[in-house]
């Protein structure tokens, strides 16, 4: 798809996406076929009822450096068809055996950042099915209209938030905005969501500090703790046996950020000192492997493509793949 007919796709009120004098666009690869634009992994069209959905919300009104994450869940589809089918947690190639669904994406409608928020739960709502959901962003900030999809299947005190990201998104407001994607964590602390573990983070403000510090709904894992040459590895694992410990309904929430910024070089604010693409690999598989988690879906955003470096959205494709394959070996197991 040409640049220009993508800007005319854009959801209303995001701007040119600029960066530099770089152009952030995402420019479908010559030798691509169309069906791999439109399904994840290039699968074939599915008929009946799905096990999995990819749905896209290309939402981006407050990203404050960077722009561009509205194209990030069609570069992501698009560089799915170029992952291996192949994952050792599962008997047979992807889909093994399973229905994998990509759905119409989100179509931007609303004037306000309050109209478009409400949208994208509509769109959402549409959705559900009971077939695991996994969200492709846009940006963050399309969080807690998520989490108010979520409040209408379960309690929101039970449920907990898994969130990998270099922020800690727990701003009330970032100017004069309490709908930002830098708040995006603590409105869903306001509507309800019992605890929120973070990973990854190295990028916050004093005020996010000592909330952490105060409200014992929220954990965050340091960047810096867990990847410490001295003692990080046992921060590390403590991580992963709070990921087994956890009871009850989890969602997990992805920004890509939470990744060191080589393999998400062009996301909306790239940040160096971050999580290795295996650690996010070992969070997924512990998360799915937990014996009491009842895992909802997830949400993989702040994906933004570039004309001259896919490595973005390569990672986030291969990421929201271990995630498929991670949920069907639930599955299989449930059967078995
Ligand atoms: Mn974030």
């Amino acid at each position: 798809m040409l640049y220009q007919q993508l800007a005319s796709s854009a959801p209303k009120g995001a701007s040119t996406p600029s960066f530099g004098t770089i152009k952030r666009a995402f420019v479908c690869p010559p030798f691509v076929s169309d069906l791999a634009t439109r399904n994840f992994l290039g699968l074939p069209e599915i008929e009946g009822h799905p096990d999995v959905t990819i749905l896209s919300v290309p939402y981006e009104l407050t990203t404050s450096y960077g722009q561009g994450t509205t194209y990030g869940p069609k570069a992501t589809i698009t560089a799915s068809s170029q992952v291996e089918l192949y994952d050792p947690l599962l008997p047979e190639d992807l889909p093994c055996g399973f229905k994998i669904k990509t759905a119409e994406s989100w179509s931007g409608e609303g004037n306000t950042l309050r109209e478009q928020l409400d949208d994208i739960e509509k769109y959402l709502n549409s959705h559900q099915n009971n077939s695991f959901p996994i969200i492709l962003g846009g940006e963050h900030g399309m969080l807690p209209a998520i989490v108010n999809v979520i409040g209408k299947k379960v309690e929101l005190k039970d449920l907990t938030i898994v969130q990998i990201d270099a922020h800690a998104d727990l701003r009330n407001e970032l100017d004069g905005d309490s709908d930002s994607h830098a708040c995006a964590a603590r409105r869903c602390l306001d509507l309800g969501v019992g605890k929120i573990l973070q990973i990854g983070i190295r990028s916050f403000s004093r005020e996010e500090s000592e909330f952490t510090t105060k409200d014992k709904r929220v954990e965050a894992w340091l960047a810096r703790d867990i990847l410490n040459p001295c003692g990080g590895e046992i921060a590390w694992r403590k991580w992963l046996n709070t990921l087994s410990e956890i009871s009850g309904p989890v969602w997990l929430t992805l920004d890509v950020d939470g990744l060191d910024s080589v393999y998400v070089p062009t996301t909306g604010t790239p940040v160096p000192g971050g999580l290795a693409y295996w650690q996010v690999v070992e969070t997924i598989e512990t998360i799915a492997a937990a014996p009491n988690v009842d895992w909802l879906g997830a949400d993989v955003n702040e994906i933004v493509p570039d004309q001259n470096n896919h490595v973005t959205e390569f990672t986030a494709a291969m990421l929201v793949t271990k995630i498929i394959a991670a949920h069907l070996a639930n599955k299989l197991e449930e059967q078995a």
